[in-house]
């Protein structure tokens, strides 16, 4: 069992991740409603990894991190204000990309997201660089790249383990295996039974952690994190976890066996964190329910708000561009 966090900063995971589950909730309808042009990967079900690894990273030392098209969860624990978030959902110019990105390209520096990547494999090099950077101004800062379970099967992948591995980059490879990558699932696509026995073939450390279990994940994070300030290099960390939804928007998930998600429901994130916090004394029934409702409002208010902000304007297409 991994240590208990404190009081504190178990609230502040269980209110963010009930905020990425509402928020995640509200995507998924607008998007239907066709507010939400394009597509969208719902981090619903992985929620405990995003706080786990947020709760790492000190943007203010330099800290950066590198996810994929499923980032909604991971851009809101960093701290990427909501607003920012659901504007850019929607195109619209206060969004944190002002509106040119959409779900797939979140950034924002203020809490050390470099980015969220649309191709499978992208972030870990660009993380491999912002390691080498820290490594060189030995700054300390720690560079996370956060991917899924088909990923390793890319040969991105393995060039960014392998250099990060030799040059012992201060980088952690943070694996969401939510078990399938697309229409998948992972046991057809890759010849080892955990992404973590990877990390053998590379001389670093593989872990595997139970994803649902925020403190647990939170506990392997650190000593990731610590063991790579020290200069040690990288290590590869797999968290067991589970998508509610399909892959992305109009997946039904039909492919998944009949019972799967009910057994993961039973395992819900925040569940868990809960009924923690429950016997412990340090949360109740009704303050749960009200947390609910707050995190609800909260992104309804700012539903309405990004329903009412500006698209970019025309002209705004040739700003930002590198000629
Ligand atoms: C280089 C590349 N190949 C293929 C795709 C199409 N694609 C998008 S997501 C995905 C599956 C990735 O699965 P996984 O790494 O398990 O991440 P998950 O979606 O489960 O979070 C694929 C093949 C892509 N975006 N980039
Ligand atoms: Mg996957």
């Amino acid at each position: 069992m991994a240590e208990k966090l404190s009081v504190e900063t178990r609230q502040h995971m269980l209110k963010k991740m009930l905020e990425i589950r509402y928020c995640e909730e509200r995507i998924q309808e607008l998007f239907l409603e066709n507010v939400i042009r394009g597509t969208t990967h719902l981090c619903i079900g992985q929620e405990a990894v995003s706080l786990a690894m947020a709760a790492n990273v000190d943007a203010k030392r330099g800290d950066t991190v590198t996810c994929t098209y499923r980032g909604h969860g991971h851009a809101l624990a960093l701290g990427m204000p909501l607003k920012s978030m659901m504007a850019e959902m929607m195109g619209k110019a206060s969004g944190c990309s002002k509106g040119k990105g959409g779900s797939m390209h979140l950034t924002d520096m203020e809490v050390g997201l470099i980015g969220t990547f649309a191709i499978v494999g992208a972030g870990l090099p660009v993380t491999n660089g912002a390691a080498l950077t820290a490594q060189i101004k030995k700054t300390g800062a720690v560079s996370i790249s956060i991917f899924g379970d088909g990923t390793p099967n890319i040969g991105a992948w393995h060039e960014a383990v392998n250099l990060a591995a030799v040059w012992k980059l201060p980088a952690v490879f943070l694996c969401e295996n939510n078990l399938y990558g697309e229409y998948s699932a992972y046991g057809d696509t890759a010849p080892v039974p955990n992404v973590a026995d990877r990390a053998s073939a590379y001389n670093i450390p593989g872990v595997i952690v139970d994803g649902q279990d925020v403190e647990a994940v939170h506990a392997v994070i650190k000593t990731a994190v610590e063991y790579a300030r020290a200069g040690n290099g990288p290590t590869l960390i797999e968290a067991k976890t589970y998508r509610y939804k399909g892959h992305s928007r109009s997946d039904p998930a039909a492919y998944r066996p009949a019972g799967e998600l009910e057994e993961w429901l039973k395992r819900d994130p925040i569940n868990l964190l809960a009924d923690k916090m429950k016997a412990d004394g340090q949360l109740t029934d009704d303050q749960l329910a009200s947390m609910r409702k707050a995190a609800e409002k909260e992104v309804q208010d700012v539903t309405e708000w990004a329903l009412a902000e500006p698209y970019p304007s025309l002209e705004s297409v040739y700003e930002d561009i590198w000629v």
